[in-house]
């Protein structure tokens, strides 16, 4: 059962961690160097002892794939996990003209008045990307993130390398390479030019017997909430790029930095753990014919998730 290694972490950290203070000022307790394996071929790795949801990932995926660093394509497929980092741009820049926003990460935790204003704010700000394209060009565009990386990464002569494009091309014509990388952390533009520095900086393929297999290295895992996420995102590439290449999915390897548990996310840990875990679910690809480059929201589902509830926590921002 794949998912064993995951809860393996969770009680790793809790027990052997060291108590740490962190950026965001909630606390965590974090090991630093470890490596989790996953066999494709066992199923793929969304976690049933919480509900873990796959049309977020996905949709963040593709937006990936796609190149696309504006929050408007995520917002057209109601994903909100990147509204915050566009939002901050809009209300601290000169056009903003509405109620105070500073610090409106903690302040709507604390005062519920002020959540109130911030909600309003918020859907007033997605409505201005969904409908207005000079706003949404403007204030929903997050400079250099994952997409930017991945399939147009700047080069000192001012021209871009397309990544994913090179890298799928190189397992095609060239398996056994060493040398099959992408990487999304670009020093020149961590801290300046993007929302976060990368949490998942650089992933490596490796073909052996008609299996694709990927490795992750992830600087920063926030294990609760994020990490599953993370899993799911690259086991889920791992498909992807193997169908391109015409090959099967061998292993996922994610090997973390920091990893960690937020303080205020013990309980919901413990609760997680004391889950059985149940049979993990299968990648559904709705239109095999097509290319990675052309792949629609329908075209990837989820066949047989019968997950635990999901578990609801804070998150550290
Ligand atoms: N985080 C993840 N996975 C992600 C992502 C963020 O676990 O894909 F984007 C967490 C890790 C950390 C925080 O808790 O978000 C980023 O903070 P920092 O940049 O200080 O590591």
């Amino acid at each position: 059962m794949s998912e064993q290694v995951y809860l393996d972490l969770c009680r790793h950290i809790l027990h052997n961690g060291q108590d740490k203070s962190d950026r965001t000022g909630t606390g965590t307790r974090s090991v630093f160097g470890h490596q989790m394996r996953f066999d494709l071929r066992n199923g793929f790795p969304l976690l049933t002892t919480k509900k873990v949801p796959f049309r977020l990932i996905w949709s963040e995926l593709l937006w990936f794939i796609r190149g696309d660093t504006n929050i408007r394509f995520l917002l057209e497929n109601n994903n909100n996990i990147w509204n915050e980092w566009a939002f901050e741009a809009w209300v601290t820049s000169d056009e903003y003209e509405g109620p105070d926003m500073t610090d409106f990460g903690l302040r709507r935790l604390s005062d519920e008045n002020f959540a109130e204003i911030y909600d309003q704010q918020m859907a007033e700000f997605k409505r201005r990307i969904l409908t207005d394209e000079e706003f949404a060009a403007k204030y929903g565009e997050l400079g250099n993130v994952y997409g930017k990386q991945w399939r147009a990464w700047k080069t000192t002569e001012g021209e871009t390398i397309d990544q994913l494009k090179n890298v799928i091309e190189s397992i095609k014509n060239n398996p056994d390479s060493r040398r099959h990388i992408v990487t999304a952390w670009n020093p020149e533009d961590v801290p300046g030019n993007m929302a976060l520095p990368p949490c998942h900086t650089m992933f490596q393929f490796y073909v052996h017997d008609g299996r694709l297999s990927c490795q992750l290295y992830q600087r920063s895992g926030d294990t609760f909430l994020g990490v599953p996420f993370n899993i799911a995102s690259y086991a889920l590439l791992t498909h992807l790029v193997a169908h391109e290449c015409g090959l099967e999915p061998g292993e996922f390897v994610h090997t973390l930095g920091d990893a960690h548990i937020y303080h205020n996310h013990f309980e919901q840990v413990e609760k997680q753990l004391a889950r059985a875990p149940g049979p993990l679910p299968a990648i559904k690809l709705q239109a095999p014919e097509k290319s990675i480059f052309d792949l629609l929201i329908e075209d990837v589902t989820i066949q047989d998730y019968d997950p635990h509830p999901g578990i609801k926590a804070p998150v550290a921002v």
